[in-house]
């Protein structure tokens, strides 16, 4: 039987507790600043100090004692070195080497999450469908008034979370399918946001994908409907694009 194991915020961690860290959310500046610390997937953190509802907390990770604001270290995954040793099958009393827990803390952070996000008739749920097609599905969760569908799939040892978000031609928080998508994105922060774009019709589809590069968010482009354009005997040097923004283009057909 499979342990079940969870994965705990490094705040929940008392004075005087150990975890091996097996993901760093958020993005952008806090996540390069917190990796410079050392606070990277695998890696032993020890609490010096943490005294409830007072900020900062400190830390000891890789024999340097650190500083994190409560809420940074919120985003900051781990798992009891118990809990490593159980994922690494090693007794808790028996010698185990730093190398072993990296290990298991990998295979315990293996999980994804993506948010599939674009326009009205791109292709999401096509592309959603086509990923989790005999996979398990999670189900529906819904906000007030919409909806989102998600799957989990697995690969090797990754498991990826799909979600499929309501289509939205801004995220500026106008309509409640733009304010749920935001949320989604800033709440839930997913590893990956794939912005799934219908090739023919660029100019209207890139308007989102400004905005989601403007999030400071990991953002792959799905040019979906690639066919379409193929059929229409068009050229699009989609490469070219993605260097310039800055995000890797894909060429789909969902
Ligand atoms: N030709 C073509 N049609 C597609 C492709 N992907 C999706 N579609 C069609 O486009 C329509 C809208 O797709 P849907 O997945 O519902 O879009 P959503 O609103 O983004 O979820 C459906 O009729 C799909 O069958 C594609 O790559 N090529
Ligand atoms: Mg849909």
């Amino acid at each position: 039987m499979e342990t079940l194991i969870k994965n705990i915020q490094l705040s929940d961690l008392k004075t005087g507790e150990e975890g091996i860290i097996t993901k760093i959310l958020g993005h952008g500046a806090f996540r390069k600043r917190i990796t410079e610390m050392g606070f990277v997937k695998g890696k032993r953190v020890t609490v010096i100090k943490n005294a409830p509802l007072q900020d900062p907390v400190e830390y000891k990770i890789m024999n340097y004692n650190v500083s994190l604001r409560r809420s940074e270290a919120q985003l900051v995954e781990v798992i009891a070195v118990e809990d490593a040793y159980t994922l690494a099958k090693v007794p808790f009393e028996g010698t185990i080497d730093e190398d072993v827990l990296k290990i298991s803390a990998l295979q315990q952070g293996s999980e994804i999450n993506i948010a599939l996000v674009g326009n009205q008739n791109s292709g999401k749920t096509t592309l959603f469908n086509f990923a989790s097609g005999s996979h398990e599905r999670v189900g529906n969760y819904s906000g007030v008034t919409v909806d989102a569908k998600e799957a989990i799939m697995k690969r090797g040892t990754y498991s990826f979370r799909i979600v499929d978000l309501p289509g939205t031609y801004s995220i500026t928080e106008y309509s409640p399918e733009e304010l749920y998508v935001r949320m989604h994105i800033t709440e839930k922060m997913p590893d990956i946001v794939v912005n799934v774009v219908d090739a023919s019709n660029l100019e209207r589809n890139l308007f989102l994908t400004t905005q989601l590069i403007d999030m400071n968010i990991k953002v792959v482009i799905a040019l979906n409907m690639f066919d379409e354009l193929e059929k229409r005997g068009a050229r699009f040097d989609y490469e070219a694009l993605g260097r310039m923004m800055g995000i890797p283009i894909v060429p789909t057909v969902a």
